[in-house]
């Protein structure tokens, strides 16, 4: 017996076969001006605007409907300076020791390095947290399924929204980033998946001139 009843779903939506040609349109070419940037303004970010953007992100599909995702808004300055420290570290032996020189020169183009200052000037770093396996009132584990590919779910949707709201993000993996469960206070059993530096460009930003694929590079019809 399922817990909860099954309800009637109607498409709330109808569009003409013309409609949804000019809707995805439309959202493609607004999708496509989607950047990631690397330096922020200090301007404020909207607590209500955020808050929306992770309601829309908790509406992800999910593995056995577990909803494995935990969003941390970090906006305190000294917390964000914590995290600053420690990713920095963190990158530092990334780059000067763990990153093989294959990794580097992928890197090369972006010209990122180790030094993390948007981790201090963004208003908001929305840390997101992978459930690995719950704890029932005794800890004992309970199995969570396809946790990493919900997150990741839920993380492009927050992206989407985030740039829906007019601003900008930057997905940002310090590698290992268990010091977060420290800083934070963020118990095991959630693993840090990425941090979502959030906020408004700084005056000027420059982005790299890169393209995307092409259809025919990332989608075949068989
Ligand atoms: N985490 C490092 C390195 C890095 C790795 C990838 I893959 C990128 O697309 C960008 C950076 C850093 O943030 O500098």
């Amino acid at each position: 017996m399922s817990p909860y009843p099954f309800i009637p779903f109607e498409l709330r939506i109808k569009y003409s076969e013309e409609e949804a040609i000019n809707k995805s349109l439309s959202f493609y070419t607004f999708m496509n001006y989607r950047r990631t940037i690397r330096e922020f303004s200090d301007v404020r970010v909207s607590d209500e605007v955020i808050k929306n953007c992770l309601l829309t992100a908790g509406t992800a599909p999910s593995g056995a409907n577990q909803q494995p995702w935990k969003f941390v808004v970090v906006s305190n300055p000294a917390l964000k300076q914590e995290i600053r420290m420690g990713a920095e570290a963190e990158e530092k032996e990334f780059y000067e020791h763990r990153a093989p020189e294959e990794w580097l020169k992928a890197l090369e183009p972006l010209g990122t390095d180790d030094h993390k200052p948007f981790l201090e000037t963004a208003p908001c770093l929305i840390v997101i947290f992978e459930e690995k396996y719950g704890l029932d009132d005794l800890d004992n584990k309970i199995k969570r399924y396809y946790s990493t590919e919900s997150t990741g779910l839920a993380t492009g949707m927050l992206i989407t929204a985030i740039h829906n709201a007019g601003m900008v993000s930057l997905t940002h993996t310090p590698s290992p980033m268990k010091f977060l469960n420290t800083i934070l206070d963020i118990p095991v059993n959630y693993k840090p998946y990425l941090i979502l530096v959030t906020g408004y460009p700084a005056d000027g930003v420059t982005v790299p001139d890169i393209t995307r694929k092409s259809l025919e590079d990332i989608a075949v019809f068989r």
